[in-house]
C-alpha cells in the first residue's frame, strides 16, 4: 500500500468514525432516556382536561374521565385519565372512541399505551384498538382494525405498558383510537390510562419541549 493510498483510506475512515459515535450516541440517549417520537395523539397523553372530552360511541354503562392528579411518569402539568365498566347487571364491557386525525397510507405505525389498575378494581382486562379509515376525519367506514395486546387488572397498582406495529392499508387516511373494558366479575372495573400514542415507527428521538415539557428527560448521562 502506497502511502497516497494510506492517506486517502484514513481520510476516509474519520468521517466514517464521527457518523458511528453519533449514531451510537442516538441510541444511547434513545434507550437511556424515556425517549418519545412524536405522537400523532397527543390528547392520549391527557395533560389537559378537554384531551378527556370528545370521546364518543359509548357502548356499555361507564366513563371516561380526566384524572389531574395521575400520571404514568410524574410529569408536572399532566395527568391522566380514568375509564369506568361499571353496568353491574349483567354488562361485561365498556367502550368508547375518538378520531385521532390523519395519517399516511401504507407506512408502518407503533401503537400502545401505559395503563394501571387500582386495587380497589373488580378484574378484567383493557385494550386499545386502533381503526384506519379511507376518509378524512374518520368520515367513512373503517377498512382494518389494529389491536394493542391486553393488559390484566393483575398485578393492581403497577403501570403498565404495551404495543404493537400495525400497518394501516395503502389508503388510509385517519385514525380513531378506541379504548376497551371487559369486566369477569360483576364489580365494577377501573383503569387508569396514560401515553396512549400512535407513532410512525421510522422515528427514533424527539424531545416534548413544544409541549414545555422536559421532566421525561432522565438526569443520568450514560
Ligand atoms: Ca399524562
Amino acid at each position: 500500500m502506497t502511502r497516497t493510498e494510506v492517506e486517502a483510506k484514513s481520510a476516509k475512515s474519520r468521517p466514517r468514525a464521527g457518523v458511528v459515535a453519533v449514531v451510537t450516541v442516538v441510541i444511547a440517549f434513545g434507550l437511556c432516556g424515556d425517549s418519545r417520537a412524536v405522537n400523532l395523539f397527543p390528547r392520549g397523553e391527557f395533560d389537559q382536561a378537554a384531551d378527556a372530552d370528545g370521546w364518543v360511541i359509548p357502548q356499555g354503562v361507564g366513563s371516561l374521565a380526566y384524572a389531574p392528579l395521575v400520571d404514568a411518569d410524574s410529569c408536572a402539568f399532566s395527568g391522566a385519565a380514568t375509564e369506568t365498566a361499571e353496568d353491574v347487571f349483567g354488562g361485561t364491557s365498556y367502550s368508547t372512541s375518538i378520531c385521532g386525525g390523519a395519517i399516511t397510507g401504507g407506512q408502518g405505525y407503533r401503537l400502545g399505551h401505559r395503563a394501571r389498575f387500582p386495587s380497589q378494581s373488580g378484574a378484567g382486562t383493557f385494550e386499545m384498538k386502533v381503526a384506519w379509515f379511507p376518509g378524512p376525519n374518520c368520515t367513512s367506514l373503517n377498512i382494518l382494525l389494529s389491536t394493542v395486546p391486553s393488559v390484566a387488572s393483575a398485578p393492581a397498582d403497577l403501570w403498565q405498558s404495551a404495543s404493537v406495529i400495525a400497518s394501516p392499508p395503502a389508503n388510509a387516511v385517519s385514525f380513531a383510537v378506541g379504548v376497551f373494558l371487559h369486566k369477569s366479575t360483576i364489580d365494577p372495573l377501573v383503569v387508569e390510562l396514560d401515553d396512549l400514542f400512535v407513532r410512525p415507527v421510522g422515528e427514533i428521538f424527539t424531545d416534548s419541549f413544544e409541549v414545555q415539557e422536559s421532566c421525561r428527560w432522565s438526569a443520568a448521562v450514560p
